[in-house]
């Protein structure tokens, strides 16, 4: 009897979900703990990778490419921390400019500095930020549609994912965007359950995987 090769499993395509350190004085950062959360989990036949960033401008994106490298990703959606903010937000532009109110981890504190020397002057997400935000509001979970990722590390990784996937060989099809989160219940008000925000994240990655092209026509635009 001829020995049967062992049949290698077909490796699912991966979903990154990228969290950041603390930062500011904090001792937790929920963008981390609820990516973590979702490490492993497979969602619509995509197995979710999930990695930590440094909260530093520079090494942040350092540790972003490699990622992306290694693990060569269907979709990416980079989450930090908004304190202040009620909602996951869904961010629809990242700019190129470095403008940092407090200093990051590493001390850096850019002031009015390119993200990307020479860069456009912007990228919109390439996720369906409609899509997700309907999803969520069927599940209950409150998110919002965010105009502005702010100028500080978050801001410095949605510009740099975006640039590298326009810019990449091979990375022209990844879709790729960022989500902002609130604050956990220990660290101040307004705040969110980790597990809603995990819960949230979730179904946010099953919205983005399920619109496979383009995103639904809804209102959720912002007067001011
Ligand atoms: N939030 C910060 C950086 C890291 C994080 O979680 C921001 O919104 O820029």
């Amino acid at each position: 009897m001829p020995r049967l090769k062992a049949t290698p499993r077909p490796t699912l395509p991966a979903v990154l979900l990228t969290g950041f350190d603390p930062f500011g004085g904090d001792a937790v950062n929920p963008s981390w703990l609820a990516v973590q959360a979702l490490h492993g989990r497979r969602i619509l036949g995509h197995r979710i990778i999930a990695a930590r960033l440094p909260t530093v401008f520079g090494d942040s994106l350092i540790a972003l490419r490699a990622l992306l490298r290694e693990h060569r990703p269907a979709l990416v959606i980079c989450v930090g921390q908004a304190g202040g903010r009620t909602a996951l937000s869904m961010e629809r532009v990242a700019i190129n400019v470095d403008d940092a109110r407090i200093p990051d981890n590493a001390a850096r504190q850019p002031i009015d500095a390119p993200v990307v020397p020479g860069a456009p002057a912007a990228y919109f997400s390439t996720l369906p930020i409609k899509a997700m935000h309907a999803a969520l509001q069927r599940a209950g979970i409150p998110g919002e549609v965010s105009q502005t990722a702010g100028t500080f590390v978050c801001n410095h990784v949605f510009f740099g994912l975006m640039h590298l996937l326009a810019t990449q060989r091979g990375m022209r099809k990844v879709r790729g965007g960022f989500v902002h989160v609130p604050w956990l219940p220990e660290q101040g008000v307004p705040s969110l359950p980790l597990a809603v925000i995990t819960e949230g994240l979730a179904i946010a990655v099953r919205a983005a995987l399920r619109q496979t092209s383009g995103d639904q026509a809804l209102g959720a635009g912002a007067t001011h």
